[in-house]
């Protein structure tokens, strides 16, 4: 058996290189991201959000199975494929779909990686977390034949303490937590629920430790939708104390959020997730990252989701405008480029004289380039600006975009060059109607 269910997460294993901004995996949906970093790199392990094949989950989460991603820029991912998936754990319904939120941790040579999902016993009710046991962050994994006794619940998350202590904390019935013993896969003490939390809907906690405060932190309804919010203690065990906020409720359109918190090349960064891909259905989500500070008390400060993300974008490469990092209050629109295959992505609409906005964080490199390049499709022509920095800085080239009824590529000079990394503006003085996929320096 373990044979087979190593063959199978092998075969499955298929890298494809994506490339984004937020959100950042452009090639399926994903929830629930948990991030970890493992062999210097970040990796995201992500809920699978799928369109329901199946007329019962129709209007509800279905996931069948499990991908893996990795990045060393946070810009560039790849997706490892398949690690886990409905048919290959034994103890999970076959066509349950429901593989909810995951979490990964590395311990004493092996990697562990927790799943909820619905148990055959269960006749179709219910959730238990398993596990499955890698040498790799990416597995193969081989799943566990039984589910961690102990546990009835979804939004499993493992905290190894300094002293080598793992704790599990899961959600579903309260929010609980206990101690796991030195396998891994099994309880090392009762379960016990946290306290000290605010009232309403909790789920999906993610446990970190910071200058030895610990960090209990999980989605919270305060009012209509999820927030992300967070309590402190001293202990992985508690007593936590109720903070605040680390991100605001998703105006109506995205029911759920859930999230992690990772240290990766001393920046810490929030990995959470928005219906980015489906604003029709909010059960298709989208991993999303932005940067997170501290307070010099140790509390967070508030997340405002960004489209920039994070990373840096290198002028070379097609920059996505659209994923701007601030625009004008008036005369800029964002749409799909195809609306009957959202995850080609979106362009950016000029509209009106006086519409500018901002694309922070491209890397010029150390040579001159000369030229800029657009897709760009205009009913109307028009000209499009681009300063570096500052909207006051002098132009360094001005797109001239002829009148067409069809995308096209076209190139404009360079002026005033500029080496590093620089933060790009596009204004437009014109009241034409202007559309952009996408520009590129070469
Ligand atoms: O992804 C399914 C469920 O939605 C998760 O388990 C919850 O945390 C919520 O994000």
């Amino acid at each position: 058996m373990v044979k087979k269910l190593l063959f199978l997460s092998t075969i499955f294993a298929i890298a494809s290189i994506l490339n984004a901004q937020n959100p950042i995996i452009n090639n399926q949906f994903t929830a629930d991201p948990t991030a970890r970093v493992f062999e210097g790199k970040i990796y995201v392990y992500p809920s699978h959000d799928i369109p329901s094949p199946i007329e019962r989950l129709k209007e509800w989460f279905c996931m069948a199975d499990y991908h893996v991603f990795s990045s060393e820029n946070l810009v560039d991912w790849t997706d490892h494929g398949v690690i886990v998936s409905q048919e290959n754990v034994p103890w999970v319904t076959p066509e349950s779909y429901s593989m909810w939120a995951p979490d990964c941790v590395f311990k004493d040579g092996k990697y562990y990686f927790y799943f909820p999902s619905n148990p055959k016993s269960s006749n179709g009710r219910g959730f238990a977390i398993g596990v499955a046991v890698g040498d790799k962050p990416y597995g193969p994994f081989v799943p566990q034949a039984e589910p961690i006794k102990g546990i009835k619940g979804i939004d499993p998350c493992v905290f190894i303490d300094k002293d080598g202590q793992a704790y599990i904390y899961w959600s579903g019935q309260g929010m609980s937590m206990a101690k796991l013993q030195d396998n891994m896969l099994e309880l090392a003490s009762e379960p016990i629920q946290i306290e000290g939390l605010p009232e309403g809907f909790k789920e999906g906690p993610f446990v970190f430790e910071r200058n030895s405060k610990y960090y209990y932190t999980f989605p919270w309804v305060q009012d209509k939708t999820e927030t992300l919010a967070y309590a402190m203690g001293d202990s992985p065990m508690g007593p936590f104390e109720f903070k605040g906020l680390i991100m605001e409720q998703w105006p109506s359109e995205c029911w759920t959020n859930h999230h992690s918190i990772v240290e990766y090349q001393n920046q810490w960064y929030l990995f959470y997730h928005h219906n980015d891909f489906s604003p029709e259905f909010d059960k298709n989500r989208s991993t999303r990252i932005d940067s997170l500070f501290f307070n010099s008390d140790g509390t967070i400060q508030k997340v405002i989701p960004t489209l920039r993300g994070v990373g840096i974008t290198e002028a070379k490469r097609q920059i996505q405008i659209d994923r701007y990092s601030q625009v004008s209050d008036n005369g800029v629109t964002i749409d799909f480029l195809n609306k009957d295959n959202k995850f080609e992505g979106w362009k950016t609409i000029f509209n009106s004289s006086g519409a500018w906005l901002q694309y922070n964080q491209v890397n010029f490199g150390d040579t001159n380039l000369k030229e800029v390049k657009a897709r760009v499709y205009s009913p109307t022509g028009g000209k499009i600006q681009i300063r570096l920095n500052s909207l006051n800085n002098p132009v360094i080239s001005e797109i001239e975009i002829p009148q067409n009824t069809q995308w096209t590529i076209i190139n404009a000079p360079l002026d005033n060059l500029s080496t590093g990394v620089n933060d790009l503006y596009l204004s437009c003085n014109d009241n034409g109607h202007i559309e952009i996929d996408w520009i590129s320096f070469e």
